[in-house]
């Protein structure tokens, strides 16, 4: 299967490389308990720690037990729901027992109070509407705060106010990205953009897909995205905040394209990871480092996809940007297969990706649906492989969603139903992995890597695009599933993002918030976290895939913060804000 797409992939390379004028180029869980982990922070009811929508569903979930009989409070202290917990399950992945209690009924406003029989703590939560936006505002406010070349003015920023760091305006060419045009040495601009992270460097394929993933949500929720206000330096010019917010990356990545040969450096970066410093601080040297084909690609796919967002605002730029997407893509067809390769002397991130077919695949969709040239189509239909959850190295599913929410009307009947019912497929596996699961979301082992919070969130993206394609509220169940998973309905007893909840990450691995003398992190931001790996060393409660987090700087693998995790957390807050308006 893989050779076949392989092949129709070197083969989609030749007739695009033809038609663009070129002479010829060539598991689930398991069912034992490992035993009972009761983590540092963990209480024993799992709830989303901000309170639920009221018409949004609520599984709360209590590990350790048998069936229990529960009652809920309201502020009068009247009961007003009571019941039995579900069969309890075991979870290998947490090492507990997990017993689940469905309050989805519950749909007034208010506070209420959660009590389960042989658990001496309470839990209270709250049903209120609207819930979402402050959290929606400061997960798109925390790009905000990582801009590169900008000051944080306190007006803007308040307490996590800072001056600017990495101008960027004099960047070196690394010998590994240097051409007879620009030879090594060379200096060129390559200013704005967001850090990538709690490190300082930008890197195109992370910076690639979490601009890709804001902008679909803005395309899918327009509206909604006009007249919301992040209280960024743009939020009094007329177009919507969030675009302004994209703008400030989209520069940076257009500057990252070599317009001699349409080539895209892989990354931009200091030699090695800085210090804990504020942006301001860094001074190290700063250069472009190779180009590859995943870069390329990625970069077309989302310059062509912006460039449909700014055809009605700005004719010029939307022109510009699908230009330059057909010069990487055109290279990327010379370049089929060059992988990064991290040079000696450079020993930050690499995002290094062996495999850059579904690149291709995305790059083509994307291109179709800008220039209407069918010969993209056929080089996605050629090339596109069975989607999977969307990461920074796989962006196989991004092609089927463009065509599926920005190609109804251009797509042939046949092509849409077809790339539809594939798109579902995935879904209805995860949707598979909820009803499986222990705790009341879809994460299996194989989820559990660094950056497990991004898989979660992009699940939750995939199920959320399933229910606006069928309407089947299982999908929207399983979404708001993982969700609240993010935000406390899980082991560790957490909400993962800054700021938000009651229990939330004080020291994530970002360098801003370490360096300040402010006690509170930069808020807004999702940590990585959960997964067995522990390549930092740091001192783990629990080698459990769900339960081995660690709120320490030290473990950059499990406590950092990146615009990848956060961009489709931003989606799944902008859909809940949308539907239960
Ligand atoms: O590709 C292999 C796969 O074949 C194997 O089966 C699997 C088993 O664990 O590992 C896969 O490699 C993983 C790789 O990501 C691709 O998914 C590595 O184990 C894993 O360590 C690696 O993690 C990446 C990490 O950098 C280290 O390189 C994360 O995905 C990535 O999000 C993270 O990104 C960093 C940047 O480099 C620097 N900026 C911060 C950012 C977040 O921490
Ligand atoms: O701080 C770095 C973080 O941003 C990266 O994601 C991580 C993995 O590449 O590396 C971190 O830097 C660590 C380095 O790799 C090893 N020495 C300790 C550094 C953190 O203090």
């Amino acid at each position: 299967m893989l050779k076949q797409k392989l092949n129709a992939y070197v083969s989609a390379i030749i007739t695009i490389g033809a038609s663009l004028g070129l002479a010829g180029c060539g598991a689930t869980e398991d069912n034992s308990t490992a035993g009972v982990v009761v983590h540092p922070y963990a209480s024993s009811i799992k709830i989303n720690q901000l309170g639920y929508l009221p018409n949004a569903s609520k599984i709360v979930a209590i590990p350790t037990v048998s069936a229990r009989k529960f009652s809920v409070r309201n502020a009068s202290g009247e009961v007003i729901k009571n019941g039995i917990s579900s069969e309890p399950k075991p979870s290998t992945l947490s090492g507990e027992s997990i017993s689940q209690i469905d309050l989805s009924s519950i749909k007034d406003v208010g506070k209420y109070e959660l009590s389960v029989d042989g658990i001496d703590e309470t839990s209270t939560f709250e049903v209120i509407n609207n819930r979402y936006e402050d959290l929606h505002k400061a997960t798109l406010k925390a790009y905000y705060y990582n801009r590169a070349g900008l000051e944080i003015t306190p007006e803007l920023g308040g307490k996590f106010a800072r001056a600017m760091g990495h101008p960027d305006t004099e960047v070196i060419i690394h010998p590994s990205a240097a051409s007879d045009a620009r030879p090594a040495g060379t200096v060129i601009s390559s200013p704005k953009g967001w850090y990538d992270a709690g490190d300082y460097n930008k890197y195109i394929v992370n910076s690639g897909i979490s601009t890709y993933t804001l902008l679909q949500a803005f395309s899918q929720h327009e509206d909604y995205y006009n007249s919301l206000n992040l209280n960024i330096p743009e939020s009094n010019n007329n177009k919507a905040d969030i675009l302004d917010e994209i703008a400030w990356n989209l520069e940076w990545m257009s500057t990252m394209q070599d317009p001699n040969d349409g080539g895209v450096y892989h990354k931009l970066t200091t030699l090695n990871f800085s210090g804990i410093i504020m942006p301001q601080e860094g001074k190290e040297s700063r250069f472009v480092v190779q180009k590859t084909t995943t870069a390329a690609l990625n970069f077309a796919a989302v310059l062509a996809k912006a460039s449909r967002v700014y055809k009605n605002i700005d004719a010029d730029l939307s022109e510009k940007y699908e230009k330059q997407a057909l010069a990487a893509f055109k290279w990327a067809s010379i370049n089929p297969a060059v992988p990064y390769r991290q040079p000696e002397d450079v020993s930050t991130g690499q995002y290094e990706d062996e495999y850059p077919i579904d690149e291709f695949a995305w790059a083509s969709a994307e291109l179709f649906l800008t220039t209407n040239s069918n010969s993209f189509l056929t080089s996605f239909n050629n090339v596109a492989v069975t989607p999977e959850v969307p990461s920074w190295s796989n962006s196989s599913a991004l092609g089927y969603i463009s065509l599926l929410f920005d190609g109804k009307q251009l797509l042939p009947e046949q092509d849409y139903q077809r790339i539809k019912s594939t798109f579902l497929l995935l879904a209805k596996r995860i949707l598979k992995e909820h009803e499986q699961s222990a705790y009341p979301n879809s994460m299996t082992k194989v989820d559990y890597v660094w950056g497990s919070n991004g898989v979660a969130m992009n699940k939750a993206m995939v199920m959320f695009q399933a229910y606006n394609l069928t309407k089947e509220m299982a999908y929207q169940v399983a979404g708001e599933g993982l969700l609240n998973y993010a935000l406390g309905t899980n082991p560790t007893g957490f909400s993962y993002v800054t700021g938000f909840g009651k229990v939330t990450p004080m020291h994530p691995h970002h360098r801003p918030s370490e360096a300040d003398n402010v006690v509170k992190p930069v808020p807004g931001f999702l940590v990585g976290g959960p997964h067995s790996g522990q390549q930092d060393k740091c001192d783990y409660v629990s080698d459990l895939p769900s339960q081995s987090y660690v709120d320490h700087w030290c473990s950059y693998a499990s406590n950092e913060v990146t615009i990848n995790w956060n961009a489709p957390l931003v989606f799944a807050l902008a859909h809940m804000q949308s539907k239960y308006r």
